[in-house]
């Protein structure tokens, strides 16, 4: 299947799932869960999910075994983003084109539409079925790390203490690493435990979700400053006013561009193990995300 055909039919069928996991939008009490409706179903990309389920898929594995932390992914993510666009963090007005959960239901609301999808997340993890070589708590501890202060909340406290201060290269890696990285690492490897992978796939598998994740956030940098809010349905150049140290800002566009294909190189190499077949389709998508424009 076409790389274009295979991701539409992937984000539908995450969709398809999320709509049945989800409390409906009409539950009680509604506000909550028509604000969560309105965060999910906004057209996102769900790389993660998509990227869980090729892990799955490379290890041989069924794709219903890994849906459900598909999903949980995706649930977490979104949770990141209407937390990091409140006031308090990044104060953003519009994601995935439409104004931000705050900016139609109020900062209170936005607050507990990111924690209810926190917690969502955990209710739709705890639906795995445990593998041979791993086991339900396995999963638990693994999405429950990279949400926690050692990577997602405490790339996102560097991130906030290293605002309107000139970060070192190093200073902007170890943030992605925590943040975008983690969580890209953390979507491979929950795919490939849901397929039971080797302790030797696992690895590989995770040295391809972080090299993947630095290179999806040198790209996503990248874009700021060369595209359109309308084409990135967030606001654009935004970095650059608030002086966000960023791969551009720190390294420079074209150095950045390099960084970010050399970074999806080192991603398709750690993939080695698997040989040609098995990771085709890992390695499309890490083309096309090196190749994106929104
Ligand atoms: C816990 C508040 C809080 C933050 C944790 C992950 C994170 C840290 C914050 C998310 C905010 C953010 C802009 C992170 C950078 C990662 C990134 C490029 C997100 C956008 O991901 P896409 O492009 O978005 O996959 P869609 O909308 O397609 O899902």
């Amino acid at each position: 299947m076409e790389l274009k055909t295979y991701l539409k039919a992937q984000a539908k069928a995450v969709d398809a799932a999320m709509k049945g996991y989800l409390p409906k939008a009409s539950q009680h009490p509604r506000t909550i869960h028509e604000a969560m409706h309105y965060v999910v179903f906004a057209g996102g990309k769900r790389l993660r999910p998509i990227l869980c389920l090729a892990a799955n898929e490379a290890c041989g594995g069924k794709q219903e075994d890994a849906m459900p932390a598909a999903c949980a992914l995706e649930l977490m993510h979104t949770y990141s983003l209407v937390h990091d666009d409140l006031p308090a963090m990044d104060d953003d007005d519009l994601r995935r084109g439409r104004p931000t959960c705050h900016k139609v239901y109020g900062e209170g609301m936005a607050v507990l539409c990111g924690d209810a999808l926190l917690t969502e997340s955990f209710v739709l993890l705890s639906k795995i079925k445990a593998a041979k070589r791993y086991s339900a708590a396995d999963f638990v501890h693994e999405l429950a790390l990279t949400g926690s202060s050692r990577k997602l909340i405490g790339g996102q406290v560097l991130d906030l203490e290293g605002e309107k201060t000139q970060l070192t290269k190093r200073g902007l890696i170890r943030i992605h690493e925590a943040k975008t990285a983690a969580l890209l690492m953390s979507s491979l490897r929950l795919g490939a435990m849901s397929s039971n992978a080797t302790q030797s796939q696992l690895e590989a598998l995770s040295l391809f979700g972080y090299k993947l994740g630095l290179a999806f956030q040198v790209i996503d940098d990248i874009l700021d400053v060369t595209q359109s809010t309308e084409k990135l349905g967030k606001t654009a150049g935004k970095d650059a006013v608030v002086e966000k140290s960023t791969y551009p800002a720190v390294i420079g566009l074209d150095a950045s561009r390099k960084e970010a294909t050399k970074l999806t190189r080192q991603a398709m190499q750690a993939l080695a193990p698997f040989g040609k077949k098995r990771s085709e389709r890992l390695r499309e998508i890490a083309a096309y995300l090196l190749e994106r424009d929104y």
